[in-house]
């Protein structure tokens, strides 16, 4: 229903301003290095690439963006994320599939708002979104202890942001809390967990990862995100690298022992694809900088992404 043209519009954000460290922005011009167009191509995708090439948003950046409180660069990361959500919207509305490879995971902010947008207008229906990561992404300006945006995508996003936030005041909440499900999550802050407990925002951490398995955390994923329609309402999957084990993706920037394993990880990306239910994906926190062998991690990004998008096993 949604992938009926079999076209995904590919959209490489070569963005770091939500977290401190270098070199997260290089992460999709490795994946693209590494043939990523050409697989899906073979897999019989017409791929359309935003602007022909990796996106820096450069010339769209403020000329000072001092932090306000301790958050850090709102503006920047604000205007990036008004055109990326742009962007992203319209490969929604030409009928693509969305996939957007990052950067570092406040970029969140701008795919689903794009793509909550797109799929409201053709299909009247509310974006239900996977969130993969070790981290919750939840904090708000007034919870965070670092002042990094890529730890807060999901509260702008919901709305649980008080007041306009300055460079950040165009996002309109677009994911109810109800269509929002969690899986990987092993390090996350105090009071992002009482945040998830007051929304009562379904979790899958680790520890029932290790007691249900991954097969039934997806059953019960897809069971969660099915009330109140019949199984057929859209999905975004925003998928942080770093909710994979430090020793199988550890070219990222902020690794937590005790993660997905690698089949894991695939298993989770198959079994949705077999849904028919996906819309878009994001592969985020990529980081080539980091570590000693980033090929390795570059290459898994690309079998998820590959995975996603269906490709056969057997
Ligand atoms: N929760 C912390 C740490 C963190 C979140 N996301 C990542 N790290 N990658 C924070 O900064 O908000
Ligand atoms: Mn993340
Ligand atoms: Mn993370």
């Amino acid at each position: 229903k949604y992938a009926d043209k079999n076209e995904i519009g590919v959209t490489c954000v070569a963005f770091s301003g939500g977290q401190p460290k270098e070199g997260v922005d290089l992460g999709p011009e490795y994946v693209l290095k590494a043939n990523l167009v050409e697989q899906l191509q073979d897999m019989k995708y017409n791929v359309v690439l935003t602007g022909g090439k990796v996106q820096h948003y450069k010339e769209f950046f403020p000329e000072s963006d001092e932090p306000v409180g301790i958050i850090k660069r709102p503006r920047t990361v604000g205007i990036v994320n008004k055109i990326l959500a742009d962007q992203v919207y319209e490969h929604i509305k030409e009928g693509r599939l969305a996939l957007q490879i990052g950067g570092d995971h406040s970029m969140a902010i701008g795919t689903i708002s794009g793509v909550a947008r797109g799929i409201k207008e053709r299909f009247q229906q509310d974006i239900k979104v996977i969130w993969v990561d070790a981290h919750a992404d939840i904090n708000t300006p007034e919870t965070t202890e670092t002042g990094n945006i890529h730890g807060m995508p999901v509260s702008f996003l919901m709305g649980l942001v008080k007041g306009k936030f300055e460079g950040l005041d165009w996002i309109e909440p677009c994911l109810k809390p109800e269509n929002l499900v969690y899986i990987g999550l092993r390090d996350v802050d105090k009071l992002e967990k009482q945040i998830l407990k007051e929304n009562k925002i379904k979790s899958f951490s680790m520890h029932e990862i290790d007691r249900y398995g991954i097969g039934q955390v997806l059953d019960m994923t897809i069971e969660h995100l099915s009330k109140g329609d019949r199984g057929e309402s859209p999905i975004h999957v925003s998928f942080d690298i770093d909710a994979l084990d430090p020793s199988v993706a550890g070219s990222t920037g902020t690794p937590v022992r005790g993660g997905l394993t690698f089949r894991e990880g695939h298993y989770l990306l198959e079994a949705l694809h077999s849904t028919g239910r996906l819309v878009a994906l994001d592969m985020v926190e990529l980081n080539p900088a980091i570590g000693d062998h980033c090929e390795d991690t570059i290459a898994i990004g690309c079998s998820l992404i590959r995975a996603t998008f269906g490709e056969s096993l057997l």
